[in-house]
């Protein structure tokens, strides 16, 4: 009989669900089937397909298992074996190098969140800071909306994701659980069985989500402002808002109150071509339910307004006093709830914050030397990129291929695939999986912190990220006391500095409940500004310096990228289910369910266009052209197309993904990238030059 064991771990991809794992592990070597916990309070015994499914991920065929050396020019595609040493002596010298000639700061560790284990993810600034290293800033995903929620809660949590059960109205802003974070519609469902709970879900198209809701809001992109406004305004008008809390926990209801008097149903149906009937039905539900939960999602702040919009939109709960029942209230993540001291991990000790920051989401402009995006240092020499895919998932990807391949640019990518960026590479370095090193877990969703160890050995010669960077500061001479430690010993460590149990009585206990208790969850002893209000009226400076032009009350910002002639689409690249940014796009299974790359458009403008189910089409703006297939969809209003992402660029004809046309346009006020806020124009595409459209 074949050896089965069931070990606990919990997973590391870039998702809020952060689920409570049980893994098969297989005569000690390979993995079967994973399942969720079911005796996870968040997890209930649930997981995505594409997680379930992972012995297909991590025994992939196509797994790096050893060093690779670029073995012809940049885009050949060539490369050949060669051992770690020498890789590493490659790598150390060719930072050092950088750094004789243009100064540490020319050296650029770029990372993201391809694990979210606080060690393997958060490592590589250990070294950063210790050598002086460009500072990165990290603005791919949370900034904006981060920005938005900070300036009137003040404070990075909110109520208990499972309180959702509780409700009688549950609010999806903007997010599309069903695809990217499943567990929520456990707890959803539980409402809507066991009181009857109202489902809304606001999204420019009928997502997965959307289509199991009660009430589908499918406003313009970028317009949420104007929505909420909206919704507020009946509340004031209708005897819905709630005076009294306001007097004590807000700021200035009467501002806004008077702000709000002109902003009605009818202005904001003009902005989100939203039908007035159905704002007054949703401000109804809102104004009159006071267990309403808002579960905002990411989605409408990857806009050029999201700070804004995702501003306006938590002033729901603050005008209403949801906040002040079970069940009722807003969560958009809880990552402020575990106070860890990241000293060891991150080297904080080391952090000089002087050395220049890089804008992560602008790596296109910063490595064809856009002055303003070196930060008044030097060009870019060197890189060691960890746990991301820049050459596909960050904006203006044509440039920032050509960035990449720039002769005199080193790039050693650390690699689990051979990705588009690590194709670009000088060196490609295989990394493990998370079953196969050790890691610690925090969620955003809910509010649980995990380990996840170190249950097989990884294929060939893979190494982790924190074993890869301690023998890199060997080279280098780079001394602080996380490299002497293992990754273990350093979870350990950071435990006890955080005020939590060891890591052994972690992983005994499975995991730890982190989720503050009510009145602090609710923000019942006042919010997290220092007067300890919600502020309707934000002090934008002090979140980011480029605040000029921001709505001092909530309000429809004006900033998107707007429809003219020329580009008469707004373009939506919302999350496909399969795939997890472009992790798991590997799967033969997750690509055949998602089929090609399909721009969902209108019957109307497809009619209007002459174009037929399934005709190949092109996208373009200023950027770039992008060709796809067509499929009608009714599900959005006319003059919307969502492209489902993120495809790698070599599944497109022509082999240009959809970031070409997404922006680097750093969001007010604090950065971030505005992946759902493109005009672009559409066209039938008889037959495709491929030579001419990959041209970089
Ligand atoms: N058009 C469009 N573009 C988008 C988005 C969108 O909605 N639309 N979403 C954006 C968002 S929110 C994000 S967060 C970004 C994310 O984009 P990426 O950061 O590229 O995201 P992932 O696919 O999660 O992970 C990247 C890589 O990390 C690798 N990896 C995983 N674990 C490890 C490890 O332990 N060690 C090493 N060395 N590598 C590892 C995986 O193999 C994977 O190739 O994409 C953004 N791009
Ligand atoms: N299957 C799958 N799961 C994922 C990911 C994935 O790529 N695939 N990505 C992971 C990552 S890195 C993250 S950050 C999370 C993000 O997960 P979510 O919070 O769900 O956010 P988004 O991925 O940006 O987009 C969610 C929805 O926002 C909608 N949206 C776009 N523009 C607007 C707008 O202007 N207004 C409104 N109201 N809605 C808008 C989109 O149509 C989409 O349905 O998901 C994670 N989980
Ligand atoms: S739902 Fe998210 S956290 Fe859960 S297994 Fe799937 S990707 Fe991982
Ligand atoms: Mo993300």
């Amino acid at each position: 009989m074949q050896d089965r064991v069931i070990r606990a771990s919990a997973c590391p991809h870039d998702c809020p669900s952060t689920c409570a794992l049980e893994v098969e592990v297989l005569e000690g070597r390979r993995i079967g089937a994973v399942h969720g916990a079911a005796a996870n309070s968040y997890t209930a015994g649930v997981i995505c397909a594409k997680v379930a499914r992972y012995a297909e991920r991590i025994h992939h065929p196509d797994r790096l298992t050893r060093p690779l050396l670029r073995d012809g020019p940049k885009w050949s595609g060539r490369f050949r074996p060669i051992g770690w040493d020498q890789a590493l002596d490659l790598l150390a010298g060719k930072f050092s190098e950088a750094t004789s000639s243009h100064g540490a700061a020319s050296v650029w560790p770029y990372y993201f969140a391809g694990t979210m284990g606080l060690l393997q993810r958060d490592g590589i600034n250990r070294l950063r800071h210790v050598m002086g290293y460009a500072r990165q800033r990290n603005t791919i995903c949370s900034s904006i909306a981060e920005a938005g929620w900070t300036a009137g809660a003040g404070r990075t949590h909110g109520v208990d994701a499972r309180e959702m059960a509780e409700s009688d109205l549950i609010v999806v802003w903007g997010g599309n659980p069903v695809a990217t974070q499943v567990n929520a519609m456990t707890h959803i469902a539980r409402a809507r069985k066991q009181r009857g709970a109202t489902l809304v879900v606001v999204d420019p198209y009928r997502s997965g989500t959307a289509a199991a809701a009660d009430l589908h809001l499918a406003l313009r992109p970028g317009t949420d402002a104007a929505l909420a406004c909206a919704v507020m305004h009946v509340a004031f008008r209708d005897g819905h808002a709630d005076h009294a809390y306001m007097a004590r926990y807000t700021d200035c209801p009467d501002r806004l109150q008077a702000h709000l008097a002109a902003r009605d149903p009818a202005w904001a149906a003009a902005i989100t071509g939203l039908p007035v009937a159905q704002i007054e039905e949703f401000a109804r539900l809102y104004g009159t339910t006071q267990r309403s939960f808002l579960r905002l999602g990411y989605g409408f702040s990857r806009s050029r307004n999201g700070a804004a919009a995702l501003h306006a939109v938590s002033c729901l709960p603050a005008v209403t006093g949801a906040w002040q029942h079970r069940g009722g209230g807003a969560l958009w993540s809880n990552r402020q709830i575990y106070h860890w001291d990241k000293t060891l991990i991150e080297g904080l000790d080391a952090r000089d914050p002087a050395v220049r920051e890089l804008d992560m989401s602008r790596i296109g402009a910063v490595l064809t030397g856009e002055r303003t995006a070196l930060a008044g240092g030097p060009p870019v020499q060197a890189m060691l990129i960890q746990n991301t895919n820049p050459a596909t998932v960050a904006p203006d990807t044509n440039r920032v291929r050509r960035g990449l391949s720039r002769e005199d640019l080193f790039v050693a990518v650390h690699e689990q695939f051979m990705t588009e960026t690590a194709q670009l590479a000088d060196l490609v370095l295989p990394a493990t999986m998370f079953l196969e090193h050790d890691d610690l877990y925090q969620a955003g969703g809910h509010s649980h912190l995990q380990i996840g160890p170190k249950l097989i050995d990884p294929p060939g010669e893979c190494r982790s990220n924190h074993d890869l960077l301690c023998a890199l500061a060997a080279r280098l001479g780079a001394r602080h006391r996380g490299f002497e430690m293992t990754a273990m010993e350093i979870i350990d460590a950071t435990l006890a500095a955080s005020g939590w149990p060891d890591a052994a009585t972690v992983q005994q206990r499975r995991w730890i409940d982190a989720q503050p208790e009510f009145r602090a969850a609710h923000f019942l002893d006042g919010f997290g500004h220092a007067d300890g209000r919600f502020h309707f009226a934000p002090d934008w400076s002090r979140i980011g310096p480029d605040h000029a032009g921001m709505p001092s009350l909530p309000d429809q910002m004006a900033a998107i990228d707007t429809v003219s002639e020329a580009h008469p689409f707004r373009l939506v690249t919302a999350p496909a289910r399969q795939f997890l940014n472009t992790s798991f796009t590997e799967s033969a299974i997750g690509r055949k369910r998602e089929g090609r790359p399909t721009a969902l458009v209108h019957p109307a403008d497809a009619d209007r266009l002459g174009l037929a189910e399934g005709a190949r089409i092109v996208l373009g703006n200023a950027q770039g052209e992008v060709v796809l297939h067509l499929r009608r969809f009714d599900g959005l209003q006319p003059g919307v197309v969502v492209v489902e992402s993120v495809w790698p660029n070599a599944a497109f004809e022509g082999g240009v993904g959809i970031n070409a046309l997404t922006s680097d346009d750093p969001a007010p006020p604090a950065g971030g990238a505005v992946f759902h806020d493109t005009a672009v124009w559409l066209r039938a595409c008889a037959a495709i030059a491929p030579a001419t459209l990959a041209a970089e």
